[in-house]
């Protein structure tokens, strides 16, 4: 009886939250995604090939936004046990915090996979596995752009706007791109602070870092949400971005390519958020009692003024 309603709901929610969209085939598969928020083109563009990739799956979607605050995750994977959906996936807007509501989630009887960001429990039995992107490499990969960009330059001095305090992707690439800077004589971060992954905070951060640093040679920056933002503050200081102040990004944006195609960033990172299908035939396995890999990395390249034809790239989606 409790699962027909569940259906009934879904179905609900469904017609609630498409504008007219072709309804999905009906299907048994319920998948419970908590979205972390809106706050930049990468998760927008992540929300919707979710929506997309469940759409073309078949899959029932009950998808809802936490509008970056954790304590609205957890309601609503509270909310998906008690639906008793097939699957519980989430993006964790930070690492930790999770161990309460995923053990009820296990108690359910509810498989959870992670998607984009990772988590510290202390049972790592309460989630399937983690499929999004290699952070880490990402921040190596900005740090190997700069090896080649300032080849033989002694001194250069860094400033680094972060993500989120505490979520994987601001500590992680932090962690790569310091790791492929390490040996390099005078080469320092002389100034990281976080802005949030927000275009707003991004301005304001750079901003005031051009108030209170002297000779910054590099922008390093953890996306391209906050790094549009830095631009904008760069340019009111009458300097120019790109020549001035070596800027490294993170995503991929269509923004942040066109600004690379004009030279005002010298290095795009790819951070794909177009997971959704790899969500899908995840949850999918997960529905059917499969095991997953822990770790599902998707592919991602890296965009820097020494690429030719950047104009001939497709449309980025985001
Ligand atoms: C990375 C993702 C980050 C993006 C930001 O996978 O979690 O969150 O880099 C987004 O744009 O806000």
């Amino acid at each position: 009886m409790k699962r027909m309603a569940l259906c009934m709901l879904a179905l609900v929610l469904l017609l609630s939250g498409c504008s007219g969209r072709q309804e999905p085939e009906s299907s048994s598969l319920i998948v419970g995604f908590a979205q972390l928020g809106s706050e930049s083109g990468w998760r927008v563009g992540n929300t919707e090939d979710i929506r997309r990739a469940a759409e073309e799956a078949g899959v029932q979607l009950i998808l809802k936004n936490a509008d970056q605050k954790q304590e609205n995750q957890i309601k609503a994977l509270r909310s998906f046990i008690s639906l008793q959906v097939d699957v519980i996936a989430f993006s964790p807007i930070v690492e930790d915090g999770w161990d309460n509501v995923l053990t009820e989630a296990k108690q359910a009887g509810i498989p959870v996979l992670l998607t984009d960001r990772k988590i510290n429990v202390e049972d790592e039995n309460l989630f399937a596995g983690f499929v999004g992107s290699d952070f880490l490499e990402e921040g190596r990969d900005a740090g190997r752009f700069l090896l080649q960009k300032m080849a033989g330059k002694q001194d250069v001095r860094i400033v680094e706007i972060a993500g989120t305090i505490g979520s994987t992707p601001a500590g992680e690439r932090a962690d790569g791109f310091r790791e492929i800077i390490a040996e390099q004589p005078g080469w320092q971060v002389v100034h990281s602070v976080s802005g949030d992954f927000l275009r707003s905070k991004g301005k304001e951060c750079m901003s005031n870092i051009l108030d209170e640093v002297q000779d910054i040679d590099v922008m390093f920056s953890h996306n391209d949400a906050m790094t549009l933002g830095a631009i904008e503050a760069i340019e009111q200081a009458g300097l120019n971005p790109g020549k001035d102040i070596v800027i490294i990004t993170v995503d991929g944006e269509q923004g942040a390519i066109d600004l690379l195609m004009q030279g005002k960033i010298n290095c795009v990172v790819e951070c794909t958020p177009l997971i959704g299908d790899l969500i899908m035939q995840l949850s999918k396995k997960l529905a059917a009692g499969e095991a997953i890999p822990r770790i599902t990395h998707s592919s991602e390249r890296v965009f820097s003024e020494y690429d030719e034809n950047l104009e001939h790239l497709p449309a980025r989606g985001y």
